[in-house]
């Protein structure tokens, strides 16, 4: 059995070689990056490399491959970039730093320490639009070992998810077994997704084909007849899916101030699907005279984005694909569901507008809470009136439903917004001293409990978005996190 890129597995099948793909192993995408000499001074970005050298591994290497995905992704024509072959990772360097060549692609983390020590320079970097790495056998190799293959799967399957699991130990073992720095390893921990699973996205394969061809990778005298994507799967073992969730080329941005507020829901909702994001959290800080600091997004950022959305607020989530700029949460929430396939078992007219009133309940209960804890509304009219108004129809829906979340036994985009309200108005009943306020609630309150355990999320809660203060320095009620 074999972990590879799958370009590379693409390709080969596609020539005719008797290997067949059993199954995803990284989900997510491969970052690559694009290095020139230290003291190339021509080029400074990727819009110096119309018509530059890349140096590469070998033909039909990733180095190879990814430089032709990014000449077509520039738009700059076929022939609009240079090979020479130079050999593995040190020789690349050295051929960039003797300008014998221009430039080379690398694995962004390994590629790290050597930009870091400044022995090369960094210039770009490019994302796989498909899952990384895929695993493949001989087909006749798995059809005589088909029971001996599944188990090994399986078991590659579960070690998967113990290396997710162990969110506090493994990013200290790689960066002390790759030699890198633990905030890098940390970062890579993050983005990556082992998901070692029997299913592969069909889109992934006419994506990989699609590169392959625009590059000359494959051309009409090594793959004349398009070949059924059916063909490139070893069935018995593994099976295609018409899951359009392919890796984001580029994160996604989820901003906001650098509280939980508006954006946690958001924030989970990324970390629950483990897809590609990155959080861009503004602080708001106090003035020596009381008055509240928020020019780093009102002075610093918001002018710079307003062009791009003229109606911006935070949060704001920006679409890696095109850059659009979404915002105001509720939008943000269905933007997200939508895209991470978060949006309950009844994707109907019918079934959405479901969904979206569960969404809009929890956005009524925020707006209710905000008041009290930013000091413009009573407290006592919170926690005796719309909390419990509230918590009175989300109790009844709960003890109507037999799934254990809102719309089904996994959550969902409504469960995000719902369940970080609760959870903040916890952190609320001990700003005011007073019981939990889900003693009256036993559905909420189980649901409260299962949310928390979900294996999904328990590297969100151990990491420091949960750990922000609920609301900004100048609330009556900042709600700090206490362990
Ligand atoms: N209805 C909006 C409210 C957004 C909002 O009030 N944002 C506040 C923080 S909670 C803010 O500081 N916005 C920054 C701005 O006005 O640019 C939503 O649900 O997203």
């Amino acid at each position: 059995i074999v972990v590879a890129l799958t370009e590379g597995l693409v390709a080969d099948i596609a020539k005719g070689s008797n290997l067949q793909l059993l199954g995803t192993y990284v989900a997510s995408s491969l970052c690559w990056a694009i290095s020139a000499g230290a003291k190339n001074e021509k080029i400074k970005s990727v819009d110096d490399l119309k018509g530059a050298t890349f140096a590469v591994s070998r033909y039909g290497s990733g180095s190879h491959l990814m430089a032709g995905v990014l000449a077509s992704q520039q738009g700059w024509g076929k022939d609009a970039v240079k090979f020479k072959v130079v050999g593995a990772f040190k020789a690349l360097r050295d051929s960039v730093n003797s300008q014998d060549t221009d430039v080379f692609m690398w694995e962004h983390f390994t590629t790290k320490p050597f930009h870091d020590s400044k022995e090369v320079k960094r210039v770009g970097e490019i994302y796989t639009p498909w899952p990384c790495f895929m695993l493949a056998a001989r087909s006749d190799v798995a059809k005589a070992k088909a029971a001996a293959f599944k188990s090994v799967l399986a078991a590659v399957g579960e070690a998967a998810e113990i290396f997710h699991r162990e969110s506090k130990t493994m990013p200290k073992f790689i960066s002390e077994n790759y030699k890198l720095k633990l905030e890098d390893a940390e970062k890579w921990y993050q983005g990556v997704n082992i998901v070692a699973t029997p299913v592969i996205p069909a889109e992934a394969i006419k994506k990989a084909l699609e590169a392959l061809q625009s590059s000359g990778v494959l051309t009409p005298s090594n793959y004349a007849k398009p070949k059924p994507l059916e063909e490139f799967v070893f069935k018995e073992l593994a099976s295609l899916s018409d899951s359009k969730l392919l890796p984001s080329p580029k994160p996604i941005v989820v901003a906001y101030w650098k509280i939980r507020g508006l954006s946690a829901p958001l924030r989970m909702m990324c970390s629950y699907a483990n897809c590609n994001w990155t959080s861009v959290d503004y602080p708001a800080k106090m003035n020596e005279d009381g008055t509240v600091n928020k020019e780093c997004w009102f002075v610093h950022a918001k002018p710079k984005i307003l062009p791009k959305c003229p109606v911006l607020n935070l949060p704001y989530v920006v679409d890696p694909a095109s850059g659009e700029v979404i915002t105001q949460t509720v939008a943000c929430i269905l933007y997200l569901a939508q895209k991470l396939n978060l949006q309950g078992p009844d994707t109907s007219t019918v079934g959405l507008a479901k969904m979206m009133q569960l969404v809009c309940e929890a956005q009524d209960l925020r707006n209710a809470g905000v008041k009290a804890f930013y000091g413009r509304g009573d407290p006592d009219s919170y926690m005796k009136g719309s909390m419990p108004n509230h918590y009175s129809k989300f109790e009844a829906w709960l003890k109507g439903t037999s799934s254990t979340f809102l719309l089904a036994d996994t959550p969902t985009a409504p469960d995000f917004h719902f369940w970080e309200m609760v959870d903040q108005n916890e952190r609320f009943a001990v700003e005011m001293k007073t019981d939990s306020f889900l003693k009256p609630y036993p559905n909420i309150a189980k649901y409260h409990k299962d949310f928390m355990a979900l294996p999904e999320l328990k590297g969100y809660f151990s990491g420091p978005f949960y750990q922000y203060d609920c609301n900004n320095p100048h609330a009556k009620y900042p709600m700090p996190y206490k362990a």
